[in-house]
């Protein structure tokens, strides 16, 4: 209901048709599927996230450029936070990351047409929509809009019961290892989960991960992406942090 809110009120500052004359829409879209599978890339995803409601503030004063620069190097694609409320994030942050030549993830809590024209606008190459935020029937029709606009979609799954939220506009499934109620972390249900995923998606292994023994257990079980945001960014310097 939060983010109607905040929504609306930058719909009526920026009509939509204004949105769609900006820079980002002449953008070739990277695919982020592409990067997944192209194996001299990492498969991780980092995000550079500030703050959380699970860990309160992160890093308070990494740069955005320098850090996404260093990740981008190795990482398959970039997540970048664009929630001010929840995780301090902004547009600007998403915009200062785009100097980056690799397939950029808006995260953030999409759940209106005008959020994806924004992702395009700002130089986005994918979204995110969270199945429990949604009905199977605002998935799809989510989706179906990026998908027009020539951007791909993450699905964020956590239950078993959202499984039926899997359309096929969502190529890429996220499965999040962090209950978002309890903020617990539970691997094993993550992998129970994956195997109820169509062959044919590409799964993405999210939060908590902070081994590469977490990462090679996620591959083993099928996953191509491990997306990965505190433990890099709690780091004094998250550049090094992910070269290391
Ligand atoms: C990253 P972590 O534990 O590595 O910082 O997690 C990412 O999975 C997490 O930030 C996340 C998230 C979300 C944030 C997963 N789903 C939905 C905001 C909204």
């Amino acid at each position: 209901a939060h983010k109607r809110t905040e929504v609306a009120a930058r719909k009526a500052g920026t009509p939509a048709s204004a949105l769609e004359k900006q820079d980002g829409f002449n953008r070739k879209v990277l695919s982020l599927k592409e990067f997944l599978l192209n194996d001299a890339r990492t498969g991780i995803i980092a995000e550079f996230k500030r703050k959380s409601p699970s860990k309160g503030l992160i890093n308070g004063t990494a740069d955005v450029v320098e850090v996404t620069s260093a990740y981008a190097k190795h990482a398959s694609g970039l997540s970048v936070l664009t929630d001010e409320n929840f995780f301090g994030g902004s547009t600007a942050d998403l915009i200062a990351a785009r100097v980056n030549q690799i397939p950029i993830l808006r995260k953030d809590f999409i759940v209106d047409e005008y959020q994806i024209l924004e992702a395009r606008a700002m130089g986005a190459d994918v979204i995110l929509l969270i199945a429990a935020c949604l009905t199977p029937e605002e998935v799809k029709r989510l989706a179906t809009f990026a998908t027009q606009l020539g951007l791909e979609v993450l699905l964020e799954l956590h239950d078993e019961e959202e499984l039926a939220h899997i359309c096929d506009e969502t190529i890429l499934v996220g499965i999040n290892n962090r209950n978002l109620k309890t903020f617990k972390v539970d691997i094993e249900r993550s992998l129970a989960m994956a195997r109820r995923i169509p062959d044919n998606r590409i799964k993405i292994a999210e939060s908590g991960i902070s081994a590469v023994e977490n990462i090679l257990l996620f591959r083993n079980n099928g996953f191509r992406g491990f997306l990965i945001g505190e433990n890099f960014m709690k780091a004094a310097d998250p550049a090094k942090a992910f070269e290391d």
